[in-house]
Order: C-alpha cells, then structure tokens, then sequence
C-alpha cells in the first residue's frame, strides 16, 4: 500500500488501534523505500522524509506512529550512498514490524499471568495487547468472563465483543456509562494505550479515564498493556500528549446539529488516566509500575536526554 493510502486509512481509522497503526507506518516506509525511483542519497532521504512526515501527521496521540517512524528511519543514519540508505530503511523497518509482533505475544504471556482462574475482566476501547492477555489466560485454561463496553462514538465494542467471541469467551456486552453498575462484578480492568508519559500516565481511548476512577473507588485492580514503543520519549523535556479530537458528526449527525445552533458537539478521542490509578503496566520489557516509565523510555527506545538537550541548545542559538 502506498504511503498516502496508508494515511488515508489511518486518519479515516480503517486502520486503527496504536499497534496496527504503528506496523502499517512501517510497512508503508519499507515499500516506499523499495518503490522510490531516485538517482542519489540526498533525494532518497528527502523523500523518506516527506513521506515520514505524511505518515506522522494523520493522528496526533498514538505515539507509537512517531516512535516507529523514528526507529525505521534511522536507519538512514549511517548510510554512504543510496544502496545502504534503501537498504539500511527496510532492515530497520522489518526489525521493527517483526519486534512488534514478538511484544504482543510477549505481553499476551506476561498479562495472562495476572489473571486468575474464575476472574472477571472488564476492557474498554478495542485493544490487541489487552485482548492478547485475555485470550492467553483462556487459551491456557482459566474460566474467566469479560465485561466490554460499547465505546462511543466509534463503537470499537463491536470488534472487541466479535474477537472474544470467536474465542469462546463468555462476554456481557455493556454501554460506556454502565461501567458504574458493574463494576462489583469485575475483578480486574485491562486496557491498551495509546500513550504512556514519563510520570506513567496512560492516554486511552476516551472513557478510560473514567473506567480507571470506578475501578479505584471500588478497589478494582487496573492493568495497561503497552508495549515500550507506546510510551512517549518527548514527555521528558515537558511536551504533552495531544489529544485528538475528532469531527461532530461522529456523534451527532449534521442534520441534528443544524437544529440546534446552540449546542456545540465535543468530541476528544482519547483521555489521561494518572499514574496513581493504574497497578501495572505490562510491557514485553515485563510488567513495571507506572512509576517506572523513565526507565523504559532510556533504556528500550533509543532516545536520550542528550539528543533533545543538543536540539534545545541549536533552538536557542541566535
Ligand atoms: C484505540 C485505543 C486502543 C489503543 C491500544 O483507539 O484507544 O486502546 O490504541 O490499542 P482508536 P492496541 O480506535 O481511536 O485507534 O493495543 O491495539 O495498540
């Protein structure tokens, strides 16, 4: 798929999920790669990144899309011509897709194992790395049951409640606003992320947040399934998570909207949830407290306080 199609699903959420996201960047990178008719180094690398850039902007929180274009560009580090560049760009981008795969089984295996034979999970938003552990735990013979939410506006629910029933797995199908009601039922939250910050916050899908705060009041355990590309590195020289928001007319159909000159449609796609109400957040470096974000984002993302301190430095020159 070409780089503009790819960006095209991403931003229209046929392609959706931060992990799915972050393997079709790859992809879309490597085949461009392969595909670019170009005569030197220099236009080969100004067109990888132009297309980086296309693919980066389409959604502006899943910071899994700009640490995996990062990981597969830098492959154009040390490259002496235009050979070594190509083929630097699509080793980097095989290694990612192929490492990102190997962390979801891993994280299937890790979460699996806090699950515990009769527990009930409740998950919200439509997940891989969230649905993975589940389905491990009733691969490996756990009873278990699962409360998924409906998730508007976009009604992820739907392939959340079709995965886990093709996995034999009992599932109560419930709106967004009855987590409240359930919560007693529950005995453990899994979630996916789309962004974990240096002080261990999540950002998820919207509603986690709120998810999160029943299940602390009601000592609920909550787990997040990451892996270590979703945790964002420019969170430690202080920038913050977009949230996206996205157009009214997923939640209320224009025809509606225009009777009603008062009313203002919101529509943010994602929300924080603090570090405070999360228990674990499971990665395929092994589970960690949210307190330990920093150590992730140092040691397994390839980023250091040098690279951003030495581009800081060149933005205060005069
Ligand atoms: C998806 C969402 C998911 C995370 C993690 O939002 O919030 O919980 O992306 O998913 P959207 P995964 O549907 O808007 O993309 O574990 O599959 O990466």
């Amino acid at each position: 798929m070409s780089v503009p199609e790819t960006a095209e699903k991403i931003k229209s959420m046929e392609i959706r999920g931060a992990g799915r996201i972050a393997r079709a960047a790859a992809v879309a990178l490597r085949d461009h790669a392969i595909a670019l008719n170009v005569k030197d180094q220099p236009s080969f690398t100004a067109e990888m990144e132009r297309a980086a850039e296309t693919l980066v902007a389409t959604r502006p929180t899943a910071v899994s899309l700009p640490n995996a274009v990062h990981i597969v560009m830098r492959g154009l580090d040390r490259a002496t011509d235009l050979d070594d560049a190509r083929s630097g760009l699509c080793r980097r981008a095989d290694g990612f897709i192929q490492s990102s795969r190997h962390a979801v089984e891993n994280i299937a295996q890790f979460g699996a194992r806090h699950i515990r034979d009769g527990d009930t999970i409740l998950t919200h938003c439509n997940s891989e790395v969230a649905l993975g552990c589940i389905i491990e735990a009733h691969r490996s013979g756990k009873e278990i049951s699962v409360f998924a939410t409906e998730v508007r506006p976009r009604n992820q629910g739907y392939i959340t409640i079709r995965t886990l029933n093709d996995a034999g797995i009992r599932t109560n199908f419930i709106v967004d606003s009855a987590v409240r009601s359930f919560i007693h039922d529950v005995d453990l939250v899994i979630v996916g992320a789309d962004a974990v910050t240096v002080n261990g916050s999540v950002v998820n899908k919207i509603g986690t947040a709120q998810v999160a705060h029943t299940a602390v009041e009601a000592r609920v355990n909550m787990i997040v399934a990451a892996e270590t590309y979703k945790f964002a590195p420019r969170t430690i020289i202080g920038e913050l998570i977009r949230i996206e928001e996205r157009p009214p007319e997923e939640v209320l159909p224009e025809a509606i909207r225009k009777t009603l000159p008062h009313v203002t449609v919101r529509n943010p796609a994602f929300d924080v949830t603090p570090a405070e109400y999360i228990d674990l957040i499971v990665t395929e470096a092994g589970a960690i407290p949210p307190q330990m974000a920093y150590v992730i984002i140092r040691e397994y993302l390839g980023w250091d306080i040098g690279e951003f301190q030495r581009s800081l430095e060149l933005s205060h020159q005069p």
